[in-house]
């Protein structure tokens, strides 16, 4: 039974329903799943550096690598299950009258897990697209095999996830945009806010005058500018914080 840590009375006069609140993740909230992270010394990254893989010029330039390592990647996803950091997300968004699940993992846990309307800035791992004529697929049915396996228009088939250079999803990240400089309370969960624009919602919060809380189990590039820290693995905190809704 995780007890309850001990947290200010600011936060506490927020965790009430009538709050709106926005979540940001990282790769940190599945960590307790058994995902590695990126940059952590287990990191994906520790062998090669993201630049390697995640874009489109290393696709283009090595298109198996890049196929297998979210092949890789994607084995890893089909055994994970959702830990209770992510079971916590799912009270959270039952409790409070205004919430938003903003994600920049790419393994799909929050909706597994039952969390609704996840907003994914950085596309689905489980997902593929074909880079000639766009064509999303959710399974590689219908596609030619081969590493990578190709459309029938003959374009290769890659992983529907934004990779460094790229576009995030116009709707998604407008939509985190304004819902982050409209809410009461924003929690910077898992992530060491290096990339953009992702990095940039705690800020906008903050100016926004949000109060800003960031979950992490060491300090990040944004430990300086949120309001509260709590230290500690999200799969503890979060079901804690539960613990005080009313
Ligand atoms: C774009 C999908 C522009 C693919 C990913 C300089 C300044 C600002 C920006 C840039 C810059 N130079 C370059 C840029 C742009 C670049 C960027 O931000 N680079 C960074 C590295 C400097 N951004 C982009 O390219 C973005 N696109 O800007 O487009 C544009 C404009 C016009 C026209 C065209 C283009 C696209 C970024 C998206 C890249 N794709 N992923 C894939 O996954 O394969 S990013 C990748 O990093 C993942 O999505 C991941 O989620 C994300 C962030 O990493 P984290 O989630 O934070 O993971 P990390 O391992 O770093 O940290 C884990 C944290 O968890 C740690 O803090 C750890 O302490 C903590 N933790 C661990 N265990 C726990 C825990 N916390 C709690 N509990 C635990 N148990
Ligand atoms: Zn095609």
């Amino acid at each position: 039974m995780s007890k309850r840590i001990s947290i200010s009375d600011a936060l506490k006069s927020l965790l009430v329903k009538k709050t709106k609140v926005v979540v940001l993740t990282g790769a940190g909230i599945s960590a307790e799943s058994g995902v590695p992270t990126f940059r952590g010394e287990e990191g994906l990254w520790k062998k090669f550096r993201p630049e390697e893989l995640a874009t489109f010029d290393a696709f283009m330039a090595n298109p198996e690598l890049v196929w297998e390592w979210y092949e890789y990647r994607r084995k890893i996803i089909e055994e994970i299950k959702p830990n209770p950091g992510h079971l916590a997300l799912v009270d959270f968004q039952r409790y409070f009258d205004k919430f938003d699940l903003i994600t920049q993992n790419v393994d799909g846990l929050h909706r597994k897990t039952g969390s609704k309307n996840v907003i994914e800035l950085h596309g689905n791992i489980r997902r593929n697209k074909c880079i000639q004529c766009g064509k999303k697929y959710e399974s590689l049915e219908g596609t030619i095999d081969g590493i990578p396996p190709k459309c029938p228009c003959g374009g290769n088939i890659r992983p529907d996830v934004v990779w460094f250079g790229e576009m995030l999803p116009q709707d998604a990240i407008n939509y985190a945009f304004a819902v982050s400089s409209e809410c009461d309370l924003f929690f910077s969960v898992g992530t060491s806010a290096v990339v953009h624009p992702a990095a940039s919602l705690p800020l906008i919060a903050k100016r926004g005058g949000a109060y800003v809380m960031e979950v992490n189990i060491s300090p990040t590039e944004i430990s300086h500018i949120v309001d509260e820290s709590l230290l500690g693995k999200s799969g503890e905190i979060l079901p804690s914080l539960v613990k005080y809704f009313k």
